[in-house]
């Protein structure tokens, strides 16, 4: 049997990786939202031999590139996980504009982007940086009370900001990458209650990331937050949607004003800065951050290879 090829870009953004396939994926048609539907339905081991162990990680955001539906968008993106698809991605996005820039396919300036959530608005600055004015966003509800067990009780805002985020602030941990495993382990036991009560995003909207935050490490540092990722891993990057997510809870709360800038630190240290425009529904946030491209390689699917399809993450069940 011939061997199944696909050609992907590595990129980081903050920390965080994006793996770009550029060709080799699934042909999609249809309307966006088919689309999705069919790569989820259709191309579960696309999916996870791209993003799983052993060619990938826990880590790894991919990201499948669609001709865009939206007249109006240069490109449409799709993102994936270990366990499944996002919405939107913020680190993904940055990551795109900065592989299509590197193939040459992109120059300086705006470019539309259409994704399962709507289409964000890009601009590669000549500085290599990129900004993303994202979907809108707003905050669902403010201090949610959580009994998470082992710990006791804490609160958070649920806020969308192109992912369902709920933003906890009151968790007495010391946010610092000596304590991941801790943070990841407590942050998951917030997930897992949130789902065994029932406390959902709008519409019953499953909520599959969650937001530690805290003050930033150095003065001029607005925030510094922790991210848990739907699959468990931890995002190196301060996290595109879920800064979204917290500046939609600031606005709420009259804590930050309309273009006012906002500096998001991730537990690593790299750093979004944001800033957001009033719209009806919420806000529309603009994130902004630098990507870095690290390799640009073919993965070979071999038909005898037994874990040609990826090691499944043991975090599907819970995410599916
Ligand atoms: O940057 O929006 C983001 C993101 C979501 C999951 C990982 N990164």
């Amino acid at each position: 049997m011939p061997l199944n090829t696909i050609r992907v870009i590595d990129s980081h953004t903050g920390g965080e990786p994006t793996r770009v396939v550029i060709d080799g994926g699934p042909q999609l048609t249809g309307s966006f939202a088919d689309r999705v539907k069919t790569l989820q339905k259709n191309h579960e081991n696309f999916r996870a031999a791209v993003c799983n162990e052993p060619r990938g990680s826990d880590v790894l955001v991919g990201a499948l590139l669609t001709p865009p539906v939206d007249p109006t968008a240069t490109a449409g993106v799709i993102f994936f996980n270990n366990v499944g698809y996002l919405g939107m991605c913020g680190h993904g996005t940055i990551g795109v504009v900065t592989t299509l820039a590197w193939q040459g396919l992109l120059l300086p300036g705006i470019h539309r982007i259409e994704t399962p959530v709507g289409t964000v608005t890009t601009e590669l600055h000549a500085s290599g940086r990129v900004s993303v004015r994202n979907v809108p966003s707003f905050r669902h509800a403010k201090d949610v009370e959580v009994e998470v067990p082992g710990h006791g009780t804490v609160h958070g805002d649920i806020a969308f900001g192109g992912n369902w985020f709920f933003l906890c602030a009151d968790h007495g941990k010391t946010l610092a990458q000596e304590n991941i495993e801790e943070l990841v382990d407590f942050s998951w036991r917030i997930r897992l209650t949130l789902e065994s009560k029932n406390i959902t995003g709008r519409s019953g909207a499953h909520i599959d990331h969650i937001e530690l935050t805290s003050s930033g490490s150095l003065p001029h540092i607005n925030s510094k937050n922790f991210v848990l990722c739907p699959g468990k891993a931890y995002d190196r990057s301060p996290c595109g949607t879920g800064t979204s997510a917290k500046l939609a809870c600031l606005a709420a709360d009259g804590k930050l004003k309309p273009s006012e800038r906002w500096l998001q630190e991730s537990i690593i240290g790299s750093v979004f800065e944001g800033s957001f425009e009033p719209d009806e529904a919420g806000i529309i946030p603009t994130i902004e951050g630098i990507a870095y491209v690290m390799a640009e390689t073919t993965l070979v699917i071999d038909p005898n290879d037994p874990y040609r399809n990826g090691i499944p993450s043991v975090q599907q069940a819970i995410s599916n």
